[in-house]
């Protein structure tokens, strides 16, 4: 799985410039972290309202391996053992449909305002 270890890189990269530009940004108007948590094999809440610079955050609190995967295979979390988290950026054009690459009846959506 390169081109999956590919995606997971650049996804780690982006989460970092996301969280130094959080700092010291207190502001109502900027940039702020949408919580997905990942139970019963279900994306909760399974839709999240966003704008581009936000992050979403997701924490798997399964037992069982999930992952958030766009639906196109555009950007991916990779596998989520329980209690691990990762962090995507929202940027303009992403997939905005995703599911779980293990179990594909998980889905979960991405509507920007
Ligand atoms: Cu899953």
């Amino acid at each position: 799985m390169n081109a999956s270890t590919t995606r997971r890189a650049v996804l780690i990269g982006a989460a970092a410039a996301a969280a130094a530009l959080k700092t010291g940004a207190a502001s109502a108007s900027g940039p702020v972290t949408h919580i997905v948590r990942i139970k019963r094999f279900a994306f909760v809440p399974e839709q999240i309202k966003v704008n581009v610079g936000d992050t979403i955050q997701w924490i798997n609190e399964d037992l069982a391996p999930h992952t958030a995967t766009a639906d196109d295979f555009e950007w991916d979390t990779g596998e989520l053992v329980q209690n691990q988290v990762a962090k995507v950026v929202v940027t303009d054009d992403m997939q905005t449909s995703y599911f779980c690459v293990f179990h594909p009846h998980m889905k979960g959506r991405i509507v920007r305002v």
